[in-house]
């Protein structure tokens, strides 16, 4: 038979009212189970059921199952047409001039009535017990602020400076926690991080509960996006966890408006199907809300199913004409496809029938679907609404430019104003005035009322935190005393320091080490048998290493987050951790671990969205350094993630050498970021190249040095060069510096722990030199440190020259830098550093060429040198093979 054919309709129907005989004595679950069993019997007879994981484009949730919406109909459409309103004339405000300072009006048109059911019955606010995490689509902040505005937390004067944020705290474009940190939680507007972070959002809060930290109750996270953002692979790449991980404290709304940004999302196809088919097929609840209410009579009456096909087969192209072009196109075009169709409609005007609304703005469907989304047990829940984009906004409703709407013709403007009643006579509404009842009126008493017994505001940012000090004060000290003569690498260092610290009495509980499958190359998976990997489900297999010491323990309460193969959600994982103080009032110490090459390069949007959030935690860039890492080749060898690095204006980073280095700077991170509570969080970067660990240095200021960005680790009475070196390559430098003994050149040698922070600070004060000339100028720590030889300096690290060039105005004599531009290749570590010439005979080289240039060698001099050392000088520069 081909598929699809009926030839024995009258059979068929005799299997559907066997079906509907069980669903009405023994209801839906049993029907199901008994389809899955004739399923399963099918394919023991060898044939494969064509099961669809699309149901039918209609509503999931029956009008007769609907949970009744229990508020004020009429009210609550009154506050939304305000917020309505607000939100439009916000935005027209902010373009009425020259400013071009844009906005967006059509997303939030779309989205009022998903957030509105969202805000008056479902979303908890901080003064509840199990308040909710409420992720907002970034384009459509103007109605959040429009509807704080009614509840009197943002004035007039705040609405007008939406997008002015130079001269006072104004409101933001998106939600950005950094420039409103009592207000956004979660940064989103980079389409796609939304929501990934969302599902690790969840899945750590069920960390957090597992281990005790912190009772999940029956919070939940909401997410609200975008269909044409479900395009972004960040979007669904996560999908699978959530259900692996059954997060039902998740429900994302997919604002299917069926546009993006230049025009439909599936023109030729059904985004909404799309989407019920991966998000079921991953093993999400999937809720649709496609038809509002109106369409139910029609609906109940298309006993044929002549409506539902034209339904199934209508493509998203056609459906925005049907918004865009009015009810006689759709009678036509839409009904007018089959004769039964169109009967369906014809006692309806075309008004009426442009009219029938559709599911994401009507108020009982919506209620309904997040009635039952907070109630699924047991996996997360998407709701995939329909609505269209522009709502409201007369000829601009759906059409394809409507997202780049920001001024609107009079005419438009008044056709909102009379859809939605708004009081504002056609005298007025050239001002575009905002509206907002008298405190006593109704109106607000019942939107504050609502707030109230749901817990207070959303969104509101909590920033203070708790305090964390460490109590083991000899945690680092074993750092500090060096390695006598074992070599050992840094990473082993900060594994070490990693222990140490999760064993501590005061904060060791709130340490957690992420990793994305890579423990084992950092030496980690001592970790898995003493704190145990987080598992959900515990360990329900007996692991093949169970009798190894370090097995592989998998357990509910372990501390460890093996994430698997996946930066980006690791990543995720980490922001989650690490912003846990405010969202969660709970301070973690959350230690992400990957291979550095795979990091900023890797989720550097993530990582800009973390300083946004004021994310606080460490960063570890292990097997890092372009020749460090030696046999892995171009992919993986990193010298540049210092540079990423330094472009989050609140990320710190350091490339130590040494590990009591290490060690100061994470008991720093610590003190600054948990106890001083200053939102900063921190990348350091280690490797795996094993050489003696020196002890530190005495004297009073190599901490702060350290932290600073640079110590002195060796000095001569009368030195004649200065050797700059940082991570391993600071072996390097000190080996030139023995080199050049041998020629009676005396050097000094400078572990640099960190050109980002020198040039952070050089840039401070010459800003601040450059405001005040009639003060005293001031030295940058690079100028200070330098001024008491001026000689030249060589410096030399694992990155490419761009990191160490950072430094150049704030010192005075020549400078030189080495470092690894160009691409990485496989080899011994000696053989990659002679070419990228950071080895200690090119150190030498330049070192000689550039006391030659000062006079204080001559030509014979330094030929003699170049001679003994063998310089190759037709050697091609690495960035050019
Ligand atoms: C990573 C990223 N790429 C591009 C954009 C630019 N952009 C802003 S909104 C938008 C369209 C959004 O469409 P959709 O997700 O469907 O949201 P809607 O406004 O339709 O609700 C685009 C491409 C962005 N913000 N982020
Ligand atoms: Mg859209």
């Amino acid at each position: 038979m081909k598929s699809g054919k009926d030839f024995d309709p009258i059979e068929t129907r005799e299997w559907i009212e066997s079906l509907d005989d069980v669903i009405d004595d023994q209801g839906t679950e049993r029907a199901s189970f008994l389809l899955n069993e004739l399923a399963k019997h099918l394919m023991d007879k060898g044939a494969v059921p064509s099961y669809n994981l699309t149901t039918p484009f209609k509503n999931t949730i029956s009008p007769e199952n609907e949970a009744m919406m229990p508020g004020d109909l009429f009210m609550e459409r009154r506050i939304r047409s305000l917020i309505r309103w607000n939100a439009l004339v916000t935005v027209l405000r902010a373009n009425k001039n020259d400013d071009e300072l844009g906005g967006h009006i059509a997303t939030f048109s779309s989205a009022a009535m998903l957030y509105d059911i969202g805000f008056n019955y479902f979303f908890r606010g901080q003064e509840s017990e199990n308040d909710d995490l409420v992720y907002f689509q970034g384009h459509s902040s103007p109605g959040i602020y429009a509807r704080s505005f009614l509840e009197g937390r943002l004035s007039e004067e705040d609405l007008d400076n939406f997008r002015r944020e130079v001269d006072k705290p104004g409101l933001s474009s998106y939600p950005h926690p950094w420039l409103m940190p009592d207000y956004w939680q979660f940064p989103v507007v980079s389409m796609g991080l939304g929501p990934i972070s969302a599902i690790y959002q969840a899945h750590v809060m069920k960390y957090l509960h597992a281990r005790g930290l912190k009772d999940l109750g029956d919070r939940k996270i909401w997410g609200f996006w975008g269909d044409g953002e479900m395009d972004e692979p960040e979007s669904l790449g996560a999908i699978g966890l959530a259900a692996r991980e059954k997060l039902d404290n998740l429900i994302f709304v997919i604002n299917c408006n069926l546009q993006r940004l230049d025009g439909p999302v599936r023109g030729n196809g059904k985004v909404i199907q799309e989407l019920e088919r991966q998000f079921r097929g991953s093993g999400w609840n999937v809720i649709k809300v496609v038809w509002g209410r109106l369409w139910d009579p029609i609906i109940a009456k298309d006993k044929g199913g002549h409506l539902q096909k034209i339904m199934d087969e209508v493509v998203d192209g056609e459906m925005q004409n049907f918004k865009a072009k009015g009810g006689s196109y759709t009678r036509e075009n839409f009904f007018g496809k089959h004769p039964e169709a169109l009967k369906l409609v014809k006692g309806l005007s075309d008004e009426e029938i442009y009219k029938l609304n559709r599911g994401g703005h009507d108020p009982y469907k919506v209620y309904a679907a997040y009635h039952e989304a907070v109630n699924h047990k047991g996996a997360p829940t998407v709701i995939l609404a329909l609505t269209t984009k522009g709502y409201g906004v007369g000829s601009r409703e759906a059409d394809n430019t409507t997202h780049q709407v920001k001024k609107l013709s009079l005419d438009n403007i008044k056709i909102f104003r009379d859809r939605f009643d708004i009081p504002v006579s056609d005298g007025e509404i050239e001002d575009l005035p905002y509206v907002r009842p008298k405190e006593d009126s109704p109106e607000i008493k019942y939107l504050k009322e609502t707030r109230e017994k749901l817990g207070g505001p959303v969104p509101k940012r909590r920033e203070h935190s708790e305090t964390l000090k460490l109590k083991n004060k000899d945690a680092f000290k074993v750092l500090h005393e060096g390695s006598g003569e074992r070599k050992v690498s840094t990473t082993t260092n900060c594994v070490r320091i990693m222990n140490n610290l999760i064993k501590d009495e005061n904060l060791g509980e709130r340490v957690v080490p992420i990793v994305p499958d890579e423990a084992r190359t950092f030496g980690m998976e001592g970790m898995f048998k003493q704190i145990g990997i987080y598992s959900s489900e515990g360990q329900l297999y007996e692991p093949e290493d169970a009798d190894q010491v370090m097995w592989y323990k998998e357990s509910e309460t372990g501390v460890m987050l093996e994430e698997g193969i996946t930066e980006a959600g690791s990543f995720a994982a980490w922001t989650a951790l690490a912003t846990s103080y405010s969202n969660h009032n709970l301070t973690m110490i959350p230690f992400y671990v990957f291979y550095s090459m795979f990091g900023f390069q890797r989720i550097h949007d993530l990582a800009w969205a973390a300083g946004d959030a004021q994310a606080k935690g460490f960063l570890i860039g292990a097997t890092s350094g372009r020749t460090t890492l030696n046999g892995e080749g171009l992919q993986h060898q990193d010298g540049h993630s210092h540079i990423l690095s330094s472009t989050i204006p609140n990320c710190k980073s350091y490339d130590p050498a040494y590990g009591y280095e290490l060690a100061v700077i994470i008991e720093h991170g610590l003190r600054e970021m948990y106890k001083d509570k200053k939102n900063y969080f921190y990348y350091l970067t280690v490797t795996n190249e094993r050489y003696v660990q020196p002890p530190k240095p005495k004297g009073k200021d190599v901490d702060s040095n350290i932290i600073k960005g640079m110590h002195r680790i060796s000095e001569t009475k009368k030195p004649q060069i200065r050797l700059l070196g940082s991570g391993a390559i600071l072996n390097e430098s000190s080996k030139a510096a023995d080199i050049l003994s041998r020629f009676n050149i005396e050097s000094e040698v400078w572990s640099v722990t960190s050109f980002n922070m020198l040039r952070k600070d050089g840039m401070e004060v010459e800003n601040e030199n450059i405001k005040n000339p009639s003060n005293k100028a001031k030295e940058s720590f690079v100028a200070e440190s330098f001024k008491e030889h001026d000689i030249p300096t060589v410096a030399s690290t694992d990155y490419m020259r761009a990191y160490s060039e950072q430094i150049r105005p704030y010192i005075n004599s020549s400078y030189y830098t080495l470092g690894t531009d160009g691409f990485g290749r496989s080899d011994s570590r000696q053989k990659l550093r002679e070419f990228f010439e950071v080895d200690a005979k090119s150190i030498v080289m330049t070192a000689a060429y550039a006391l030659h240039k000062e006079g204080q060698l001559n030509k014979k001099e330094l030929q003699k040198i170049y001679k003994e050392i063998k310089v190759n000088k037709n050697k091609i520069s690495p960035w050019n093979t």
